[in-house]
């Protein structure tokens, strides 16, 4: 069976083709959403991202935006005197009830509404999510097969630019490039517009490598106990909103999700985990601001297991002043969780932001280094036309995209599909395909 046919197969049948047109450009979805807790609307990410983790141990003691940061956050008047009691405190445990029922109506009309969306299916977000790269890089494709005649090496090079621009990487480019060539050869493909579906096909192929190609890889579970996530990745990238995502679904699918606030370094991190518990009812475990991360999340875990909680999902602080410092604290925090919990933490989350291309590509590296890293979670794919990086990530790093951030909603987090985001790629050529 030809491969679009097979994605129109999997992600068109049933759904609803004319909501493309209806669907609000990204952009604007990002503006009404503007609700979303965040203490970024003004930070530039990219230009600290290289700073904030130095290779050497001098610590740059940059400013410590606490002044700017901190404006919303009522809760400073109280750090210094909480300060003190760090491991034993358990001020930051709320009652058992309080998150539920704390969730003002507004908040919580704000999260029925986006469960309507919900319904969205996984193909449509996808789409939705890729519109920009979709854009950028369909029209690229469909300019470069209308003005080839034929497959020819030049064809090729052309290509290789388009995949380059799409942040695909050059070593990933240059393999598939090959192997389309040779598959071209295979089935003795003249006409470029041919080329479209084979280039679809090798898409899905170089991220699944030599892997058996199809499975989409959920997150690790304990089976007989509490599951824990630790989020890690620099400032900015993600971590906390996608916390905030993930908390939503986990709870919607049935499970009792608690989180704990280990970001005890940036002005306002606290409370910004605290406004997402609240708004997705679930509880948080915090200490003041300053605190040891490691007691934070000791903590979580007591309040986790006395809770009876199915999930516990830890955030950490993006930027510390150096490499060593990050090292010496991750480490430290997954002591505790390793101790606490046998064979967790089940998954240690590198947030890496799609919109900062290749440097995503430099702190994965870093971060590999400092942690085990065992899967990505790629933010914001939806605010960038370089969704290539995608692909990147997994073919170069080795290490799998585990989910995927589409947007600002608390509701676009997907499970990374290949499969799904190829269709997002090409959806108009895959809803539009009719076998010959
Ligand atoms: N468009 C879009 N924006 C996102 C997505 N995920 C996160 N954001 C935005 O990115 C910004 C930063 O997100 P945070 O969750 O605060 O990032 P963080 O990694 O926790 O940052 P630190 O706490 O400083 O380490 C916020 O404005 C979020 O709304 C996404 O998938 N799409
Ligand atoms: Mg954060």
């Amino acid at each position: 069976m030809s491969f679009f046919k097979k994605l129109k197969d999997k992600f068109v049948k049933g759904q609803d083709v004319e909501e493309e047109g209806k669907g609000p450009a990204v952009d604007e979805q990002a503006e009404e959403d503007g609700s979303v807790p965040s203490d970024h609307s003004d930070e530039e990410v990219s230009p600290e991202v290289s700073t904030s983790l130095p290779e050497n141990e001098e610590p740059p003691m940059t400013e410590e935006p606490a002044a700017e940061e901190a404006v919303d956050s009522d809760v400073s008047g109280t750090e210094e005197d909480d300060k003190e009691e760090e491991v034993e405190s358990e001020a930051g445990i709320h009652g058992e009830d309080e998150a539920d029922d704390s969730i003002p109506a507004a908040v919580e009309g704000e999260v029925q509404e986006e469960d309507e969306d919900e319904k969205e299916t996984i193909a449509s977000k996808f789409k939705k999510g890729l519109a920009k790269t979709r854009n950028s890089f369909s029209s690229k494709i469909n300019d470069l097969v209308a003005r080839y005649r034929t497959v020819d090496e030049d064809f090729f090079e052309e290509l290789e630019e388009v995949l380059i621009s799409a942040d695909v990487g050059v070593t990933t480019v240059m393999e598939m490039i090959e192997e389309l060539e040779m598959e071209v050869k295979r089935r003795n493909v003249q006409d470029p517009q041919k080329v479209k579906e084979i280039i679809s096909e090798k898409l899905v192929d170089i991220y699944y490598g030599d892997e058996d190609a199809g499975e989409v890889e959920g997150l690790a579970e304990n089976p007989d106990g509490l599951t824990v996530y630790l989020f890690v990745g620099v400032n900015g990238v993600g971590k906390t909103t996608t916390i905030g995502k993930l908390a939503h679904r986990l709870k919607s699918e049935g499970k009792n999700v608690t989180l704990a606030a280990g970001d005890t370094f940036r002005a306002g991190a606290i409370e910004q985990l605290e406004e997402w518990g609240n708004r997705v009812g679930v509880n948080v475990t915090k200490h003041s601001e300053g605190s040891d991360p490691a007691a934070v999340v000791y903590d979580g875990i007591k309040a986790a297991k006395s809770r009876g909680a199915d999930v516990l999902i830890c955030d950490t602080a993006g930027r510390l002043q150096n490499k060593v410092n990050l090292m010496n604290e991750l480490s430290k925090v997954k002591r505790v969780i390793e101790r606490e919990v046998p064979g967790a933490p089940h998954e240690v989350l590198l947030v890496l932001d799609a919109t900062t291309g290749q440097n995503a590509m430099s702190q994965a590296k870093t971060f590999a280094e400092v942690t085990d890293v065992s899967g990505i979670v790629l933010s914001k794919l939806d605010g960038t036309a370089k969704g290539g990086i995608v692909l990147a990530i997994r073919n170069e790093l080795e290490i799998p995209v585990k989910l995927v951030g589409l947007g600002e909603k608390v509701t676009d987090l997907e499970t990374f599909d290949a499969h799904a985001f190829v269709y997002g790629l090409f959806a108009e050529m895959i809803e539009e395909y009719e076998e010959e």
